[in-house]
């Protein structure tokens, strides 16, 4: 064993903290399209195959190349800014209804490291304003010492960047963090940034990959919502602890 000390967790957002996607994004990109007088509609299926293209603005222009290339909109980037901030402002409202609940566990573990004294920070593909929405809604964003998010780097996840300007940020190496994602595209970009990562699947993301993960998990879980495994070693029970994270990166660290 190594003697790797566990100081940060970081956080991906959205599917991690909460099912944002289907309930959220989704939502709120099809109440864009409404009120924009366009027909489109992303079923609950149509956004599982959309979210191969990281980041809504890249989605959106995915989209329209693929479906509707005749489109005025399509390669128009500053129409696509546009009706991308009107989606936000949908998400923004859907969130502050309360609708989005976190997930399971994540309060939970979020309070026991505040306790511990690690710090905390975010890794998102999403629009800062969508971070700090979900933050503010049910957490608090001063928790998080670090909230890297959206284009404040050129390459969204898979690639590392996200993770890479989170650890200079924080002022860390990757060595001493953990990164909890839920996806295949979240999870591969943490482990280029050389981070001890943890999944914790949903529905869109539960027959997704995940070869370098140290664990997979159904939810981080809580006293009265178990957790189960789906891959790795130390399998929680009934939930996700920091001592089970510390043991994690102990280990992946000396392999
Ligand atoms: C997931 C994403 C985001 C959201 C939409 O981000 O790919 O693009 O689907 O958010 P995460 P925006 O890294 O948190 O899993 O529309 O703001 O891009
Ligand atoms: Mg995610």
């Amino acid at each position: 064993m190594s003697d790797a000390t566990l100081d940060a967790l970081i956080f991906d957002v959205d599917g991690t903290l909460a099912e944002t996607e289907r309930d959220g994004h989704r939502v709120a990109f099809n109440r864009a399209f409404a009120e924009a007088g366009l027909g489109w509609q992303w079923s609950v299926d149509d956004y599982g195959e959309l979210l191969a293209i990281a980041g809504g603005k890249e989605r959106l222009h995915h989209y329209l190349q693929q479906q509707h290339p005749e489109h005025p909109l399509a390669g128009d980037r500053q129409a696509i800014a546009q009706l991308h901030a009107a989606k936000t402002e949908h998400y923004r409202q859907l969130l502050a209804s309360g609708t989005i609940p976190l997930r399971p566990g994540v309060r939970r573990l979020l309070a026991a490291a505040r306790q511990a004294g690690l710090r905390l920070a975010i890794a998102t593909t999403s629009a800062l304003p969508n971070a700090l929405a979900l933050l503010e809604r049910h957490l608090d964003p001063a928790w998080f010492a670090v909230i890297a998010a959206g284009d404040v780097v050129a390459a969204k996840k898979p690639a590392p960047d996200i993770y890479h300007y989170a650890l200079q940020q924080l002022g860390l190496p990757a060595r001493s963090c953990v990164a909890i994602e839920d996806s295949e595209h979240g999870a591969i970009a943490a482990q280029r940034a050389g981070l001890t990562t943890i999944v914790t699947v949903n529905d869109y993301t539960q027959a997704q990959d995940f070869p370098g993960a140290a664990l997979v998990l159904d939810s981080l879980g809580d006293p009265e919502q178990p957790c189960r495994r789906l891959a790795g070693q130390l399998a929680p029970s009934p939930f996700l602890t920091l001592a089970h994270l510390q043991m994690l990166l102990a280990a992946s660290r000396s392999s």
